[in-house]
């Protein structure tokens, strides 16, 4: 319940008018106050820089094993059993993210970097000899899943799963609406290939699912511990950076004179991809739940409350951000959250950033031009920002 000076806002950001098109509405949710009350949920709300950032830097009173999603997971079944990274505490999160962080090394990625490369550049090569493709499909969706099932070392069939699996999951964090019915419809079957890929017998020798059970052997955690976590690679990894890369391209695409920019100066790829994760945040939020009784700017928040994150509009806070709504690939864009902040903050993060930067580079070398030929489609989900199509002509350079 909400009580005391916390302005109550009938907003509902899980609706579709608001999942279309969030930053029209984010200003109005950043405005009301440091901390809002959102009465069609019932839980509340933070959406400026400074709040999003300490909450999240606050994990022990911000926590995430009663869930990261609506559902507090101390009242309601989870929706899957909870990963033992995502949505665990101190001191269990800690070790899972050291067995896993040992993994996904700067070191493994060195390594991954030269055939990224040759991937990259022969994707692109492909796309701009064939001038005009939906975006979706045939980069954003195709660069990652050229390369991340084989790192993970995922059996050869039914890899197409992945991105169903991930609509599924990010869904869930949501309320159970037509967003989530009508999203989800026909997925199921994504469910149980996940967890049938995740078995150690289904992995093959050499990938980071493997690593995982080589961890078990040597004591680290049980195998089931390490199928969960083969569980959290799988969903963490794919339709998040498939999204992260489709924003990039629509973001140039829409901003001829930053990819001028980009292709003046191919160094700046790396910024482009991250001033793209700020200017348009794939995974829009994720919840808290409170754990004991706190205050945040004054305002009194009770052991027990779902606490929504706005990390997309935090990265948009003109408190925080010059000129805010505006992309631009040469600005210092470091501190945002799109990664998210604190002991949670992306595991995967260099990954992404790898591939991000790769196809940001291909373009740049490859690409004289890159124009949108169709209005872009979104695919509503109640967590991510995600494109269902992106026509685009590419001229070669
Ligand atoms: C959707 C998501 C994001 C990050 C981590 C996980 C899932 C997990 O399962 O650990």
């Amino acid at each position: 319940m909400n009580t005391g000076s916390i302005a109550s806002l009938d907003i509902d950001p899980f609706d579709e008018a608001f999942l279309a098109d969030p930053y029209a509405h984010h200003a109005a949710l950043r405005d009301a106050g440091p901390v809002v009350w959102l009465e069609p949920l019932g839980v509340y709300a933070m959406a400026r820089f400074d709040e999003v950032q300490s909450a999240l830097r606050n994990h022990e009173t911000f926590c995430s094993s009663r869930g990261v999603g609506l559902a507090d997971f101390s009242k309601e079944e989870p929706f899957r059993p909870p990963s033992l990274l995502l949505e665990a505490d101190p001191p269990l999160h800690d070790r899972t993210r050291s067995i896993m962080n040992r993994i996904v090394s700067l070191k493994a990625l060195k390594q991954l970097r030269p055939a990224w490369q040759a991937k990259a550049d022969a994707l692109i090569a492909k796309l701009v000899s064939k001038g005009q493709f939906d975006a979706v499909p045939e980069l954003s969706e195709a660069f990652p899943m050229m390369i991340f099932p084989d790192m993970i070392g995922l059996a050869d069939e039914g890899r197409e799963h992945l991105i169903d699996y991930a609509t599924i999951v990010f869904n869930a964090f949501g309320p159970r609406n037509r967003v989530f019915e009508e999203g989800n419809a026909g997925k199921e079957a994504a469910i149980d290939w996940v967890a049938w890929a995740c078995e150690r017998q289904n992995l093959k020798r050499g990938g980071w699912g493997m690593a995982l059970y080589e961890a078990a052997d040597r004591g680290e955690c049980t195998p089931e511990e390490a199928g969960k976590m083969v569980r959290s690679f799988l969903s963490a990894g794919v339709d998040t950076t498939v999204n992260g890369i489709g924003h990039m391209v629509l973001a140039l695409a829409s901003h001829p004179e930053e990819f001028q920019k980009l292709r003046e100066n191919h160094k700046l790829a790396s910024r482009a991809f991250e001033e793209s994760l700020r200017w348009d945040s794939t995974v829009q939020t994720f919840f808290r739940t409170t754990a004991k009784d706190t205050e945040v700017a004054g305002s009194n928040i009770p052991e027990g409350s779902k606490v929504l994150l706005f990390l997309a509009s935090a990265n948009r806070d003109p408190r925080k951000w010059d000129d805010a709504d505006q992309f631009r690939i040469d600005r210092n864009v470091s501190g945002h959250v799109g990664f998210g902040f604190g002991i949670h903050q992306c595991l995967g993060q260099m990954v992404a950033r790898l591939e991000g930067e790769l196809i940001g580079e291909a373009l740049a070398k490859q690409v004289s031009s890159i124009r949108l030929t169709g209005e872009p489609k979104r695919r509503l989900n109640n967590t991510l920002h995600a494109l269902g199509s992106l026509p685009v002509e590419m001229e070669v350079v």
